[in-house]
């Protein structure tokens, strides 16, 4: 089992000029506490939604390398973007689940990850051309090494134990919005 809090500082320490989406769970603070990347669009409470942000980002601006940062349940909440991206195919996502198999941000009930849904295997038939299930940090930063340089769209799947995070640390949305437009030259 991963421990995400070492993986994201694995993740951070890789970026040059791709962007991030984050959903609203923990992984945002993981990722936050790993250090300041200013290319992140971190969710505050729109759950489920990173995947379909990040694809839109993806097929806007082929410029750019979109890396989604999404939750078990929160991707339990927008299957149907699944097969979306598979169909658009844009090479430059890459899709990394982070299962715990639980909503913990709201009290750690189990979701469906934790009895009999296998989310890669549901990656992989919907069509995504690059699939990986990782389980050890080892396995963790082999499978970001190739998805930063080789065309995705991936979904690698991240099993991990669930440890208490440092929260807090982020913008307003407001700010995050501004920044993030702001790093990517889109107008406001
Ligand atoms: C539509 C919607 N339903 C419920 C919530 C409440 N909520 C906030 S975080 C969360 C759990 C998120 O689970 P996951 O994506 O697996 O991330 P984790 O908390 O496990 O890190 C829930 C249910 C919400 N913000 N929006």
């Amino acid at each position: 089992m991963i421990d995400r809090a070492e993986a994201s500082k694995y993740l951070v320490s890789k970026l040059t000029d791709e962007v991030v989406v984050t959903s609203l769970g923990n992984e945002k603070y993981d990722l936050r506490a790993a250090g300041e990347y200013v290319r992140t669009f971190y969710n505050w409470n729109s759950m489920g939604i990173a995947s379909s942000i990040g694809l839109g980002l993806a097929m806007a601006r082929p410029d750019l390398k979109v890396i989604v940062y999404d939750g078990d349940g929160s991707l339990l909440m927008n299957l149907g973007s699944l097969a979306t991206i598979a169909l658009r195919e844009p090479k430059n996502l890459i899709h990394i689940v982070w299962d715990n198999r639980s909503y913990a941000m709201t009290g750690g009930q189990p979701t469906a990850t934790a009895y009999h849904t296998d989310l890669a295997a549901i990656a992989k038939g919907a069509g995504y051309p690059k699939v990986e299930r990782v389980e050890t940090i080892a396995e963790f930063r082999n499978t970001a090494d190739r998805a930063l340089v080789e065309p995705g769209p991936w979904f690698i799947h991240c099993l991990m134990e669930e440890k208490p995070v440092a929260g807090g640390g982020l913008p307003s949305p407001t700010a995050i919005k501004h920044r993030f437009m702001d790093a990517i030259g889109a107008h406001h």
